[in-house]
């Protein structure tokens, strides 16, 4: 009872502060590859959202889901430059990327907006950082839940 309530206190005071409760988060993988579209489609009609990340800890979970998973390539986030070109917001949020707690994960040489099209949506690799790759491109995809 006392740890429930010392921990209750922790985390009514981390929400207090504007912290998540990144443990009332949790990851799920898809491996299916979709466009960034459908993925972030696929998670709302799942209950979810296309995963965001604010925390070094969130981007430390949702890596261990994806080795969790298995499987190669990228893993769509939410993450989008879509609106301006170079200003990434969290598509799910509605939050630019890194605020407010200023954590950013970019691969080195990364966002590269490269081809003639560009690249304006935001995956993770299998190393835990992230890149900008073509919204088309068919990627699994992570989604993010609330439990209680
Ligand atoms: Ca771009
Ligand atoms: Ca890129």
């Amino acid at each position: 009872m006392k740890t429930v309530g010392v921990l209750a206190l922790v985390i009514a005071g981390l929400v207090a502060m504007g912290l998540p409760a990144t443990d009332a988060l949790r990851y799920t993988v898809y491996k299916s590859k979709v466009s960034f579209y459908e993925a972030w489609q696929q998670c709302i009609a799942n209950g979810g959202s296309l995963a965001s990340i604010q925390l070094a800890s969130q981007n430390a979970n949702v890596l261990a889901a994806i080795q969790a998973a298995g499987g190669d390539g990228g893993w769509w986030l939410s993450g989008t430059d879509v609106g301006l070109e170079g200003s990434w917001v969290w598509f799910s949020t509605n939050k630019a990327v890194g605020t407010p707690y200023g954590f950013v994960n970019f691969a080195a040489g990364e966002p590269s907006n490269s081809g003639t099209n560009g690249e304006n949506c935001l995956s993770m690799n299998i190393q835990g950082t992230w890149n900008d790759d073509a919204c088309d491109k068919l990627l699994y995809y992570v989604c993010e839940f609330y439990s209680q």
